[in-house]
């Protein structure tokens, strides 16, 4: 499936709700101007905790049955790949515990994660080396970027399960993208594909006053 196929999904997407966004990191809101470079309090500056885990995304959650799902991962790779479900299920699996911090100021610790470690991803498909970027691409027409020494970060995991059951649909199951140390709006949901690049493809909110990178200890909320 090509990004050209999507761009009917996004256009579905509540302007008013994208417009609010953008009004937020206009004003540069939840901004504390506290900086902790060396994660002296688990708390990131801004971040309050919660229990439940929200739900947060454009307002498409895709339905994705899991005969038809496939994830790619290609680019600029010397083994560019296509998973079904019950290959990436196969593939080894890891378990990693992190927590989260999202812009909008809720943080969750302790989340148990099941899945494929970027790793393992690397070890299978190795970027080639001018490859620098790693770009997310989702069924909902969502995009994110980080660089690939992010992805390659231990705790990077393409995650199936959450607290050791499936994630369910309105939390990007089958299968996302979770970047602990980056701002959660890095952990794409239902993603589709992960392309390596040399060149850097700001993202969904990247584009739209997001910080391109997204560091909640220096508070990298909005450009
Ligand atoms: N595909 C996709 N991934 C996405 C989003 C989205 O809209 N689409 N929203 C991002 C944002 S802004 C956040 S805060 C988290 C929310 O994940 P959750 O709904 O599981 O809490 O998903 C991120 N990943
Ligand atoms: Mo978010």
């Amino acid at each position: 499936m090509s990004d050209d196929n999507k761009p009917g999904l996004i256009g579905q997407i509540k302007d008013k709700l994208i417009r609010s966004k953008e009004k937020t990191a206009e004003a540069g809101r939840h901004l504390t101007g506290r900086v902790d470079n060396d994660h002296a309090n688990r708390l990131p500056p801004g971040q309050h905790l919660v229990d439940k885990w929200p739900v947060l995304d454009l307002g498409i959650q895709p339905e994705l049955p899991l005969d038809t799902w496939r994830l790619a991962v290609d680019g600029l790779v010397e083994h560019p790949l296509t998973w079904t479900f019950d290959e990436f299920m196969s593939l080894p699996q890891e378990r990693f515990v992190s927590d989260i911090h999202c812009v909008t100021t809720w943080s969750r610790y302790d989340n148990r994660w099941d899945g494929v470690s970027s790793k393992t991803i690397l070890d299978f498909v190795k970027p080639k080396a001018d490859a620098r970027h790693v770009i997310f691409h989702s069924y909902d027409g969502y995009t994110t970027n980080i660089k690939l020494e992010v992805f390659a970060e231990p705790d990077v995991i393409i995650a199936h399960s959450w607290e050791g059951a499936r994630l369910t649909r309105e939390h990007g199951g089958p299968v996302r993208a979770i970047v602990p140390q980056w701002y959660f709006w890095k952990s794409a949901k239902w993603i589709r594909r992960i392309e390596f690049s040399a060149t850097d493809k700001p993202g969904f909110w990247e584009e739209r006053g997001y910080h391109n990178e997204a560091d909640p200890w220096t508070e990298q909320r909005y450009s």
